[in-house]
């Protein structure tokens, strides 16, 4: 299929750096030798524009407290994450970039947390990512109702994710799916690249079901998008359209087509994960009228202009600051409970409050793991806990606890359901990236 070059909606400068983004992704793989090009090539264009336009981070602190999430569910697709990262100002040089996929480096082949700044959670085994937004959705929803104030907006961040057919393929994902609509998470946002491709070909080998559908039945805003990955206007719509949600997760069902602008590979499996062949990158710079001898090349003024977003993400971290100083006095209590968190301080001694056992004595697990959770959780605000259908018969409802729902988002306690494998993706991230270990207040 031929499909035009050029992306609505953006301007020159905004074209050239979908191409930075999308050369790099091309030339990181084509230097390891191994790799996934297509997904970035695809995607380039919708990243750039939610990255610029609606993201909020800030580089210079990747671990502002109120910073937007953004999980590449879809982890193979790496090189987009990295290029968006380098160029956007984090502390990621290109020199990294061309180290992708070597040991040591900053730049693994699937995203790792605590390896690169800016990779909020570690992904790559599909579907796994929307469960960890899950997780991160349902924090952002409990520590806004614990701390925010009338005039202090003190959490109000959104999940981005990007998941591609392999993530709606994977049980995972429908699981935790299911909950987020159960629990109306609106302010979880997942962009499915739809580009009729996995491994082994197209996805009539084995996912012909109606996507939108299935997320309308588990209770989604659903948007489909079309326009070949390269209609931002309409994109922009939809995601402008799914922040204003207030009820319901978003899914916007994007309509890409994998190593885009490829004049052998766009549409086909071999752009999935492999690199594409020094003779054909030379034929895709050519096209887009690159010179074709030049590898891993930023433009100039791309560095610059990708580098307001982040400006844009300082200047409101900053003016975050200034409101939190005010919440200090107003609520001092609760700011420093905050603070506490963030320095990993409990607050409690846990083995005095920790009831004891005699050595030898003969108590089932599951009635000591009980009263033990009896003991702390009543102290311990900032520990959501939760079953997947066994409260009664694990012992794990603390005295007091209230159920985490749409319409109650004071609750600490979480019925999964009978969904195991979302409940370990989501409460990984209930913590990860959410408190512990941020800044910027
Ligand atoms: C749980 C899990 N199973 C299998 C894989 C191996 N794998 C990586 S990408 C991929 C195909 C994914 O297809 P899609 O999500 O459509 O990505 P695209 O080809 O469009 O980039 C597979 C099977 C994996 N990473 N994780
Ligand atoms: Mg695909």
């Amino acid at each position: 299929m031929t499909v035009s070059l050029k992306t609505k909606g953006l301007t020159d400068i905004d074209e050239l750096c979908v191409q930075t983004i999308r050369f790099l992704a091309m030339d990181g793989v084509q230097k390891a030798k191994s790799g996934h090009p297509g997904m970035p090539m695809g995607m380039a264009a919708a990243a750039y524009t939610l990255w610029m336009r609606h993201l909020r981070f800030n580089p210079q602190s990747p671990k502002w407290i109120n910073r937007d999430r953004f999980v590449l569910s879809a982890g193979h697709g790496s090189m987009l994450l990295y290029s968006l990262l380098h160029l956007t100002g984090y502390d990621l040089p290109l020199d990294e970039l061309k180290r992708f996929r070597q040991w040591g480096s900053l730049t693994p082949g699937h995203p790792e947390y605590g390896q690169t700044p800016g990779v909020e959670v570690t992904t790559g085994p599909l579907g796994q990512g929307i469960g960890n937004a899950v997780g991160m959705a349902i924090a952002e929803k409990y520590l806004a109702q614990r701390y925010n104030k009338p005039g202090y907006d003190i959490f109000d961040y959104n999940m981005y994710v990007i998941a591609g057919d392999g993530c709606l393929q994977e049980g995972v994902s429908s699981e935790a799916s299911s909950l987020a609509g159960h629990l109306g998470l609106d302010n979880l946002i997942v962009i499915y690249d739809d580009n009729y491709i996995t491994i082994d070909g197209d996805t009539s080998l084995s996912f012909t079901e109606d996507r939108a559908k299935r997320y309308e039945a588990y209770g989604w805003h659903v948007q489909v998008v079309g326009g070949n990955g390269n209609d931002m206007v309409t994109f922009e719509e939809a995601v402008e359209k799914a922040k204003a949600e207030k009820d319901r997760p978003s899914l916007i069902q994007f309509r890409s087509h994998i190593g885009f602008g490829s004049p052998h590979f766009q549409d086909s499996n071999t752009a999935h994960g492999s690199p594409l062949g020094e003779d054909e990158i030379k034929l895709i710079k050519k096209n887009f009228g690159w010179d074709p001898e030049k590898t891993f090349h930023v433009p100039d003024g791309v560095r610059q202009h990708m580098a307001k977003a982040g400006e844009e993400g300082a200047r409101l971290q900053e003016a975050y600051c200034e409101m939190f100083k005010k919440y200090a006095s107003a609520h001092p209590e609760l700011a420093q409970e905050l603070k506490d968190a963030q320095d990993k301080k409990l607050g409690i001694d846990i083995d005095e409050l920790s009831p004891k056992f005699e050595a030898g004595a003969s108590v089932a697990t599951r009635k000591a793991s009980g009263a033990v959770l009896d003991a702390l959780m009543p102290k311990l605000p900032l520990v959501l806990g939760g079953s997947a259908d066994l409260t009664p018969s694990n012992n794990t409802k603390f005295k007091g606890a209230e159920d985490f729902q749409k319409d109650n988002r004071a609750g600490r306690y979480l019925h999964y359901g009978v969904r195991e494998h979302a409940g370990a993706a989501i409460v990984i991230c209930i913590g990860v990236g959410d408190l512990i270990g941020t800044d910027g207040m």
